[in-house]
């Protein structure tokens, strides 16, 4: 009975990455080893997420951490008790060497008697300013190889991000949703909390070639340049005669881009005369969705150039991004190309 074995053949995120590590023999199973500690730390936030409304009660009475912490510490902000969940994981896992943290001012470098050989880049609570209203959040993450076996440094996370071997984020909303895209394209899991196990449940996720919604934060429109004013011009008032489009923007990146993924269509942070790069951070925001959406059929430019081309200088660099259907970026690359002529 086909129903009976799809619901007896569970087939979760770690047999998933064992099978996709089986099509590499001589792999030691060091990246299945990660994943399964990103894994673990998703599921701790997933959990600490869900409760931080009725943790915020009881922290009121008690003005105690209700994570676990018996030691009556002031009330954790999530995005720092999630970091250190992360890094904690990361580095437990005995197969990482440097960390960059949207949390941390500094990479990590792990000491050498704990050090593997993967770079993870990651946003531990993505959108958390959110937490209050209960809007989905998320931890987003990409995943380098170091570039050779010296001493790691810097330069081993400063890669492009068409360098990454994975990238991926868990959505923590309505259910806990865990994308990952590892180079063969991108798979969707939901958790189910009776188990405690991320179940496949958007196997081969591909992102509409075009969409009807558009995602951006209208309020900088003021600041926008001509390429993105036209473009969104376009989207309110299409001169083809075809319907304007759908505005969503939830001003969570997780959230936004996950419904783009679905449903097909744009998001946009773009450079604005006040924030010349945009506001979103390359490593640990652009790269991973723009690898995601590249790994899906999409696309992913920054107004200069393909996203996952960007070099970066820093670890907490910033850059505008145009990500989602591949035929929607075409319209903001043909647009930045007429303006580059013109200059
Ligand atoms: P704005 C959340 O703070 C975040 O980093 C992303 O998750 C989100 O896409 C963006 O900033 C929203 O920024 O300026 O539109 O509020």
């Amino acid at each position: 009975h086909a129903a009976d074995a799809h619901r007896t053949d569970l087939m979760t995120i770690t047999r998933f990455v064992l099978n996709e590590q089986s099509k590499y023999p001589e792999s030691r199973g060091d990246f299945s080893i990660l994943l399964s500690h990103i894994v673990l730390g998703c599921k701790f936030v997933c959990s600490v997420v869900n409760k931080a409304g009725l943790a915020k009660i009881i922290g009121l009475a008690g003005e105690t951490n209700v994570q676990a912490s018996c030691r009556g510490e002031e009330q954790k902000k999530l995005d720092v008790l999630s970091n250190e969940v992360f890094v904690k994981a990361l580095v437990s896992s005995g197969r990482t060497c440097i960390l960059v943290s949207e949390e941390d001012e500094e990479a990590t470098f792990v000491e050498p008697s704990r050090r593997g050989r993967y770079c993870v880049v990651f946003d531990p609570l993505d959108g958390s300013s959110n937490i209050d209203c209960g809007v989905s959040i998320g931890t987003i993450f990409g995943i380098y190889m170091v570039k050779d076996d010296h001493e790691p440094t810097l330069d081993d996370v400063l890669q492009p991000g068409k360098n990454m071997l994975a990238a991926g984020y868990c959505m923590y909303g309505s259910s806990c949703t865990f994308v990952l895209s590892t180079g063969t394209g991108v798979n969707g899991f939901t958790l189910d909390p009776s188990l405690g196990e991320f179940i496949l449940t958007h196997p081969n996720i591909k992102i509409p070639k075009k969409g009807k919604i558009y995602s951006v934060n209208e309020g900088n429109a003021k600041n926008w340049d001509g390429p993105t004013a036209k473009y969104v011009e376009k989207c309110k008032f299409p001169q083809d005669g075809s319907s304007s489009k759908s505005l969503r923007y939830i001003g969570s990146m997780v959230a936004d881009v996950h419904r783009t993924l679905l449903y097909g269509g744009i998001f946009l942070y773009p450079a604005d005369k006040k924030s010349p790069n945009g506001k979103l951070r390359v490593l640990y925001e652009v790269f991973p969705m723009s690898f995601l959406m590249e790994q899906a059929g999409g696309q992913a430019f920054t107004g200069k150039q393909r996203a996952l081309d960007l070099v970066p200088a820093k670890i907490h660099e910033r850059s505008p991004v145009f990500l989602g259907s591949y035929d929607e970026v075409e319209e903001i690359k043909a647009l930045y190309a007429a303006e580059e002529e013109k200059a």
